[in-house]
C-alpha cells in the first residue's frame, strides 16, 4: 500500500514538472501592464480567423478570442506535440459531459476538478469558449519555436481548427 502511494507520489510530481517544463518551452503568461499588441481571434465551426498570426520573440500579445460558431471551441496555444497530448484531456471531459455540444458545464466542471485535477482544464495558454461568448488570453512569447493555436474538442483540429504562430 505505502509502495503504491510512494509511486503514485512519483508520477504526480513527474507528470506535473513535466508539463510546466512543456509550458514554459512555449512562452509564459504575459503581464496585462505589458501588452505590447492585441490581436482579435475570430473562431468558427471549425476554423480561426487569421489562422496565420506573426509574432516577435519576447513580444506580449493580448488575444481576443471569440466564439462565432455554434460549437464550444478553444484557443490553445502550444505545440503540435502538446496539443496532441492535450487531446486526451479533452476527451475525457467530453466523456464526463462538461463539454456538451455547444455549452460548458462550469459547475460540474469546478466539482469535478477537485477530484481529478486535469478537468479543471484551466490553464494559462488556453481558454474555452461557448458560442456567442468572448475571452481573452495574455501571453509572452519569450522563446521562438514554431507554435499552433488548435482547438483540441475531439474532430476540431483533425478537421482543421488549427493556426500557426510564426516568428518574424
Ligand atoms: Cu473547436
Amino acid at each position: 500500500m505505502i509502495k503504491k502511494i510512494f509511486y503514485f507520489l512519483v508520477l504526480l510530481v513527474f507528470s506535473t514538472s513535466a508539463f510546466s517544463a512543456s509550458m514554459n518551452m512555449v512562452g509564459e503568461k504575459g503581464d496585462p501592464n505589458k501588452v505590447d499588441r492585441t490581436i482579435n481571434v475570430k473562431m468558427f465551426d471549425n476554423y480561426y480567423e487569421p489562422n496565420i498570426i506573426k509574432i516577435k520573440k519576447g513580444e506580449t500579445i493580448k488575444f481576443i478570442v471569440e466564439n462565432l460558431g455554434e460549437l464550444v471551441h478553444e484557443y490553445n496555444i502550444g505545440t503540435k506535440e502538446m496539443h496532441i497530448k492535450h487531446q486526451p484531456e479533452m476527451q475525457k471531459l467530453i466523456d464526463h459531459e462538461i463539454i456538451l455540444v455547444d455549452k460548458i458545464d462550469k459547475i460540474k466542471m469546478k466539482k469535478m476538478s477537485k477530484m481529478d485535477h486535469s478537468l479543471g482544464h484551466s490553464h494559462a495558454n488556453s481558454i474555452m469558449l461557448e458560442p456567442k461568448s468572448k475571452g481573452e488570453i495574455i501571453w509572452k512569447f519569450s522563446k521562438d519555436i514554431n507554435l499552433e493555436m488548435a482547438c483540441n474538442i475531439p474532430g476540431h483540429y483533425e478537421s482543421g481548427m488549427v493556426g500557426n504562430l510564426t516568428f518574424y
